[in-house]
This record gives C-alpha cells, sequence and structure tokens, in this order.
C-alpha cells in the first residue's frame, strides 16, 4: 500500500488582518499538516500550490517552510509541489530554491514514481490568457499499471460553484492525453471533493482560514492506495478559532453596550471578527478592538458598517481583493493576445523583482527573441562549401 499525505493552501506568511499571530498560526498549521505526513508515516507528500501567501515571502518565512520540510527529509519522506497563483514567479520559482536544499521536489507533466506503484504528476497553475494554448499532455508512467495521480492549482466546475469556477475539469481529463486515476487540487479553500468522469477529485482545503468565510475545519488529505484503488481520508488540522460577532447600534448605545454584546462570546484565544452596524455612536470601532481584546481576543478585526443600511452587503456574488490579478486576467483572456504580449504583460504587472529602470531592456530583449522566432532569423545564410562546389562545377 503506498500512502500519500495532500495538503495545500498554506500561504505561509500571510500577516492576515495585520497580524503577527496570525502570520505565526499559518506557519503552525502547515507545521501541523506535516506532523500529521510524520505521524502517518506516508510514502510521500504532495502540495497542490500557494505554499507562499507572496510572491516575495520573507526570508524567516522561507527559512520557517525549509525546516518544517526538514523534518520530512530527514525521515526520508519526498515532498512534491506545484506553483499556485499566490506564489507564481516568471521564472525561477520558489519551490527551485527550496529543492536546492533537498528538501522538495516539483513535480511536471513527467511521472514521478512513489514505489514502482503511484505516477506522480503536477501542472502549475495557469493563467488565464495561457489556459487555451496551455499543454496539458503527460507522459506514460514506467510501469503501465501505476496509478497515476495529478496535483493541479485551478479552480474547476463541478467541484467549486459555477460562478467561481475558471474552466470545466472535464476539459483537462481531455487534454491530458493519458488515463489518469484521481486528480489532487488546490487553489479551493474548501474541502470538496466529487466524481468527474469516473475520476475522483477532490480539494484538500487551506490549512489555515484566510477569509472569515471559511468557516469549516481546515483539513488534509490521507490518500491510500493499493492495488489500484484509491481511499482518500480527511484528517482535521487544528486551527485557532473564529468567532464572528455583529452589533447592531441604536443611537444612544454607549460602550457598555459594546462591552455587553462582546460578553455574550467566549473570545479566549479566538480571533474576533466584529461587524458593527446600525447607527453612528461615539462608540469607535478602535473602542470595539481594544473591549474584544480586553475580553482575551487574540486577534480582532472590526468592521464598520454603521450608517450604510440602504447598501445590501450579502446580496450578489462578493468579490474579494485577493482575486484583483484573476479579475485582470479574464479581461486579458478576451483580447486574443499573442504569448508575447501576454509575456510582457505579466512581466510589468507579476513580476515584483523587475526593477523598474530594468523594464525596458528585459521588454528588448523579450520582444527581439519574439521576433526572431516569428520570422525564423536564424541563419540562412548559403552553405558555402556547397556554394564553391555548385561554382567548380560550372
Ligand atoms: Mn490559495
Amino acid at each position: 500500500m503506498t500512502k500519500i499525505l495532500h495538503l495545500s493552501d498554506t500561504h505561509l506568511g500571510n500577516r492576515q488582518y495585520g497580524s503577527d499571530t496570525r502570520r505565526d498560526d499559518f506557519t503552525r498549521a502547515f507545521e501541523a499538516a506535516i506532523d500529521q505526513a510524520l505521524e502517518e508515516n506516508v510514502d510521500a507528500v504532495i502540495h497542490t500550490g500557494d505554499l507562499f501567501h507572496r510572491r516575495t515571502p520573507s526570508l524567516p518565512i522561507v527559512t520557517d517552510c525549509i525546516e518544517i520540510l526538514r523534518e520530512l527529509a530527514d525521515e526520508d519522506i519526498p515532498f512534491y509541489g506545484i506553483v499556485g497563483n499566490h506564489d507564481r514567479k516568471m521564472d525561477q520559482q520558489w519551490l527551485d530554491l527550496i529543492r536546492e536544499t533537498g528538501t522538495a521536489q516539483r513535480l511536471d507533466q513527467t511521472p514521478t514514481m512513489v514505489n514502482d506503484d503511484v505516477a506522480l504528476y503536477g501542472i502549475d497553475a495557469v493563467t488565464k490568457p495561457a489556459w487555451h494554448a496551455a499543454d496539458f499532455t503527460l507522459e506514460e508512467p514506467p510501469n503501465p499499471d501505476a496509478f497515476r495521480l495529478l496535483g493541479m492549482h485551478q479552480l474547476f466546475e463541478p467541484l467549486v460553484p459555477e460562478f467561481y469556477a475558471d474552466h470545466d475539469l472535464t476539459e483537462v481529463l481531455e487534454r491530458v492525453g493519458i488515463d489518469i486515476d484521481a486528480l489532487a487540487l488546490g487553489d479551493y479553500h474548501k474541502t470538496e471533493s466529487r466524481i468527474v468522469d469516473d475520476v475522483p477529485a477532490w480539494y484538500a482545503g487551506s490549512t489555515e482560514r484566510c477569509a472569515t468565510d471559511e468557516i469549516e475545519p481546515r483539513t488534509v488529505s490521507l490518500l491510500e492506495i493499493e492495488d489500484g484503488d484509491l481511499e482518500r481520508r480527511e484528517l482535521e488540522i487544528d486551527t485557532r478559532e473564529f468567532e464572528s460577532i455583529r452589533i447592531e447600534f441604536d443611537d444612544n448605545d454607549s460602550h457598555g453596550y459594546a462591552r455587553d454584546e462582546l460578553d455574550r462570546h467566549q473570545l479566549d484565544g479566538k480571533v474576533a471578527i466584529v461587524t458593527l452596524t446600525g447607527e453612528r455612536t461615539p462608540v469607535t470601532s478602535s473602542d470595539v478592538y481594544d473591549i474584544a481584546i480586553d475580553k482575551g481576543a487574540a486577534v480582532c478585526k472590526v468592521d464598520d458598517s454603521r450608517g450604510r443600511r440602504q447598501l445590501d452587503l450579502d446580496g450578489g456574488p462578493q468579490g474579494d481583493i485577493q482575486s484583483a490579478d484573476k479579475l485582470i486576467e479574464e479581461k486579458l483572456a478576451d483580447q486574443n493576445l499573442s504569448d508575447i504580449a501576454t509575456d510582457v504583460e505579466a512581466r510589468v504587472r507579476t513580476d515584483d523583482d523587475l526593477a523598474q529602470t530594468a523594464i525596458d531592456d528585459t521588454m528588448e530583449a523579450l520582444i527581439k527573441d519574439a521576433q526572431a522566432d516569428a520570422f525564423d532569423e536564424r541563419d540562412t545564410k548559403p552553405d558555402l562549401d556547397e556554394a564553391d562546389t555548385e561554382v567548380s562545377e560550372e
């Protein structure tokens, strides 16, 4: 039997609500997931993207990550990853750097074998503009009977609700070119599973709550594969609790009222998410924050919606700031841009390390390369020896 732990969307370095406590929580959740892998003595761990929250994680976060991965490496348990949309860089990836420390490897479209019985594949997050032209072809495994598991980082229907999904999963099953037996997915933070065209597919879910609507317990997936059969179990990760509180104010409600309302909740060590509605009063959001912390909340976030009653905030689909890149990519996908235009756009928009002063040179080099490719400016001079021979024959 082959045992694999699947985790995803660890978002290391996420200083949620501007809180160092929350940043440490994300590291702890990752460590708890890796502890599960050690406890279950798995044969391999796969991570389906968004290992880091940002493209430029801080050095201490990268160091912490390597230290945690080292615990696996010490037990000879390989850690395989793909790159997500949050931590994607243009050329070299963070996983490439971590690979140099011997604690992680990247999955690709060639098989990575576990115990000769399981072939692992991975496809990094594909942007919307690049989706149509992307090559998803997978190489056949050396052992044709091997169980084929593909990891991806995308929002797929039918697992993800239609208004939120980017693509249909059946399309991927057609484009990989070989039969696959299972799809381990990342990007969607809820734990979700479905059988699509006879292939089990699931999202492991994030290991910490990146948003207040991520209510359910966080999980990782333990896979047990034997004789071509897959069994998947969801293991819960112990994470900090969230407490959502709504306080409705009348004109004359004061600090005492806010205090009484918060008193009705057990906040000790929790993340308190407090929404203020109703009338504007002398009680400020900062007062409410102080009261919540005073009552033992480890972290507090106050949303002051008072005086905005005419807005139906729960009405339509909710956007979120993290999806700005996604919105841009959706618009770009409609533009029918060339590969080079997409590449230039992506570098300007997403390559944090590209210095302002280097943009001109980088773009010029990119565009020259593309021109050379497009107009086939390879060495087209005639072969001199041949020409000479021809002349002498005449
Ligand atoms: Mn994510």
